[in-house]
């Protein structure tokens, strides 16, 4: 038997007990008919489940065993399982970590999502550039999802809205779709920690209504007769590859919709069983939006309790705000979701309609409230006017719910003070709340990093820590412990060596593992400033270049690594991995410079490299222009393993530096309260750079690093500079100097590692979790019994 088959075979057997707990926790949640809650994402970054499975239903020592008496090494074939990639970066990912929270904290929770046939794109690097290539990912089939062809719902576009009178004379729609479609469940068992409980994470497929046109068929038209199954099956083709911008694209907008009128008839069916009146639908039912992308479903519920269920405007309206609650994960203009009226009106014509109501409605209270205020009205409206008009999903879902949320203090300030003020002064402040991101430890430290997961259970006396982050503080008292920062230590050093494998398995290149390992990894993106970050490496190195053999000596050596992918269209984020390639072969190939400075580039980030990436950084960059990060969940897991972070006054960066202490943690540059000045100031005036920018930039353009004509376009962007990479440069260098010489500290660093890492308890999920259930769901956990 190959490695795959027995990958395979282990999955199944997994799968049989999930399958057992899932069985029982859903029979147990039908018969005590809880309030459950429902998480509607379009993205699920889950990764690879067989580990997590394993540690999670707490059988794994078993398994390995088992292996053993037959021959096998479960670390032998644990990586044939390709990732469930149905997500771009964190918000998706995030989604995950909330499903392994709500399983392990035993709600009574949905995930609801889409079965992309395609996740998101795999990358190579070619010739220093990125190329993106299908991501397969269900060729050989997936033993952690379970078809349910008796789980089926028919979603309708486009057709015909008709008016008539009810029997009280109240005008009703009917919306009699044109084009439909089938929808069919794939249901993803997700273990709790330590529990019984397994909830389901219950993924949409798009099928045609009908298999084939027959009539097509016997005329000989073979092309158009398989035409409206291809349409069918193309909804839920592929993943749009796009972090924080959007894409106008109609099937963007089918996917939402389709997603959004599967889940809702699934949730309606599942809260009819018990007969209850539909007043009481927000008692049983909470749905959470992550992010706009789901916000048709507030306006399928009122169209389903009006047409449908012949219920009263505002008794729908009612329970429609009753049961949504959004949660807005960026304030960056050119991610804010708006769709075209007329691309609404031809795919969704009644929905269209009751947008237009509910905005109506809204503005006419807005008027009440502010008289004769027009500035108000334009600026709150749904309708964002011109030819054509927009339709504003982010108002849509804030109008639509009874909660919204940022994801990080600072953020959620933000989304009160910028995009939403007006709504803040119109609803009362109480709507706008906050609960900062998390992430789940048993993922992220216990999986990822077994060596420190030991060492730390072995010092808690038990795995308890794994359910309750909080406990970790437990361990400060032995950050300068000789012998506890030796085991420590040596911990990393292990993660640094399995990466360094890692390296030189796939790109070729030993990596000195003695070195500072310094990591960003993470969406490309202007704001977040990867750009800034191998400017400064080429200061480095040129100024290693200037320096003699001697005094080489007493620089700290870096290994510099980055991964992360760039949405296909998005042309200056590519050009930036570009110069970072360009960069890493002027460098590794200098063997003057090579053992204090090298340079990597992973390619195709995915949450499996992640989970190598991360538990072996000393020190990672999060370093996005301050108050454009809405909140970063990367941090928190390289600090729950020990890694220090180099970052701006940003995201959830600042919650972390309050909780680790300031002399943990390497802040720089700008605040957000000066942001827009300084860049109104450099509207105005022709600006000068930095002078160590000004003599890196200088060098790019003498072809140091390839033919500099390729990155005109990328250094340009240093002429306005929006994101103050010019401003931030020089505090950052700085920064960075003092990362060294707390690196050459080794038991300074040793106390810093331990007790950031012990100060993180806030930032798991299951804490997210259960502010949300308090403040938002009002949700109770039920214990399967
Ligand atoms: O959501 C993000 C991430 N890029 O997916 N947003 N979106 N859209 C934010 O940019 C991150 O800052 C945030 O941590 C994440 C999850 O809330």
């Amino acid at each position: 038997m190959d490695n795959f088959a027995a990958y395979q075979a282990t999955a199944y057997s997994v799968r049989d007990r999930l399958i057992d707990n899932w069985n029982s926790t859903q029979q147990y949640h039908s018969s005590k008919d809880p309030k459950r809650v429902y998480y509607l994402s379009l993205e699920f970054l889950i990764g690879r489940t067989l580990d997590n499975a394993l540690l999670n239903l707490n059988v794994k020592p078993n398994y390995q065993k088992a292996l053993t008496d037959v021959g096998f090494r479960l670390e032998d074939f644990i990586h044939e399982e390709v990732d469930a990639a149905l997500g771009n970066g964190g918000l998706g990912r995030l989604a995950a970590c909330f499903m392994d929270s709500l399983a392990t904290l035993d709600y009574p929770a949905w995930g609801y999502g889409i079965r992309y046939t395609y996740g998101i794109f795999q990358q190579k690097i070619v010739d220093g550039y990125q190329t993106e290539y299908p991501d397969y990912w269900l060729t050989f089939g997936n033993p952690w999802e379970i078809e349910r062809l008796d789980v089926t719902y028919e979603v309708n576009f486009r057709g015909y809205v008709e008016k008539y009178t009810d029997d009280e004379g109240v005008d009703r729609y009917t919306w009699e779709g044109g084009e439909k479609v089938v929808a069919v469940a794939y249901d993803y068992p997700i273990p709790g920690f330590g529990t019984k409980n397994c909830i389901n994470i219950r993924l949409w497929s798009s099928k045609p209504k009908r298999e084939f046109d027959f009539a097509q068929f016997n005329e000989g038209n073979y092309d158009k007769s398989v035409e409206e199954q291809k349409a069918a099956e193309n909804i839920t083709s592929v993943l749009y590859p796009n972090d924080n911008h959007l894409v106008g694209k109609v099937l963007r907008l089918k996917q939402q919709f389709f997603f959004v009128c599967a889940t809702l008839q699934d949730v309606i069916r599942r809260f009819k069983k018990a007969a209850r009146p539909w007043s009481e639908f927000p008692e049983q039912v909470a749905i959470q939006l992550n992010d706009t992308h789901p916000t048709l479903g507030i306006v399928e519920l009122q169209r389903i309790l009006v047409d449908e269920e012949n219920l009263s405007w505002d008794e729908a309206w009612d329970i429609v705000t009753k049961t949504y609650s959004y949660t807005n994960h960026t304030v960056l203009p050119e991610a804010l979701e708006k769709w075209s009226v007329p691309l609404i009106q031809d795919l969704l014509p009644r929905h269209m309609m009751i947008i237009f109501d509910i905005n109506l409605f809204f503005l006419q209270e807005v008027e009440k409230k502010f008289p004769n205020d027009r500035d108000k009205l334009r600026r709150m409206s749904i309708i964002q006017e011109g030819n054509p008009q927009y339709v504003r999903m982010a108002h849509l879902a804030a109008i639509g719910s009874h909660k919204v949320n940022g994801v990080a203090e600072l953020h959620s300030e933000l989304v009160r003070t910028t995009i939403f003020s007006d709504f803040v002064e119109f609803y009362g402040a109480e709507k706008f709340t906050n609960v900062t991101n998390g992430v789940t430890p048993r993922r992220w430290l216990h999986q990822a990093n077994p060596w420190l997961s030991d060492l730390i259970t072995q010092k808690l006396g038990g795995t308890q820590w794994l359910k309750d982050l909080s406990q970790l503080s437990k361990i400060k008292a032995y950050a300068t412990d000789a012998a506890f920062q030796k085991a420590w230590m040596e911990t990393k050093h292990k993660n640094k060596v399995r990466l360094a494998e890692y390296i030189k398995q796939t790109l070729g290149i030993s990596v000195n593992t003695e070195a500072l390992f310094d990591v960003q990894c993470k969406r490309l993106h202007e704001y977040k400033r990867q750009f800034m970050n191998i400017l400064g490496v080429i200061h480095r190195y040129e100024r290693l270049k200037s320096l003699s053999a001697a005094e080489r000596q007493k620089i700290v050596p870096h290994v510099v690594i980055f991964s992360g992918k760039a949405a296909p269209g998005y042309y200056i984020a590519k050009l930036i991995i570009k110069l970072i390639n360009n960069v890493a072969e002027v460098i590794n190939q200098d063997p003057e410079i090579s053992p204090y400075l090298q340079l990597i580039f992973i390619p195709n980030y995915s949450v499996s490299i992640a989970e190598i990436l991360i538990p072996a950084s000393d020190i990672s960059q999060h370093i996005s222009t301050a108050g454009t990060e809405a909140s970063g969940t990367s941090n928190m897991k390289f600090v729950l393993n020990g890694g220090l972070i180099l970052g701006t006054v940003d995201g959830a960066n600042i919650e972390i530096g309050e909780e680790v202490g300031d002399e943990n943690i390497f802040f720089f540059g700008t605040l957000t309260p000066q942001v827009e000045d300084i860049r109104h100031e450099q509207m105005y005036r022709s600006l000068t750079l930095e002078p160590r920018l000004e003599k890196v930039v200088h060098s790019i353009q003498n072809n140091n690093y390839g033919d500099s004509i390729i990155f005109e376009p990328l250094l340009a962007t240093l002429r306005t500079d929006y994101y103050l990479l010019s401003k931030d440069f020089g505090p950052y260098l700085d920064s960075m100097d003092k990362v060294d010489v707390a690196f050459k500290d080794r038991a300074g660093w040793a106390k810093k590692s331990i007790t950031a890492a012990a100060s993180m308890g806030k930032f798991s999920s299951d804490r997210s979790i259960q502010e949300y259930a308090l403040r938002i769901w009002n949700a109770k956990p039920v214990t399967v019994e």
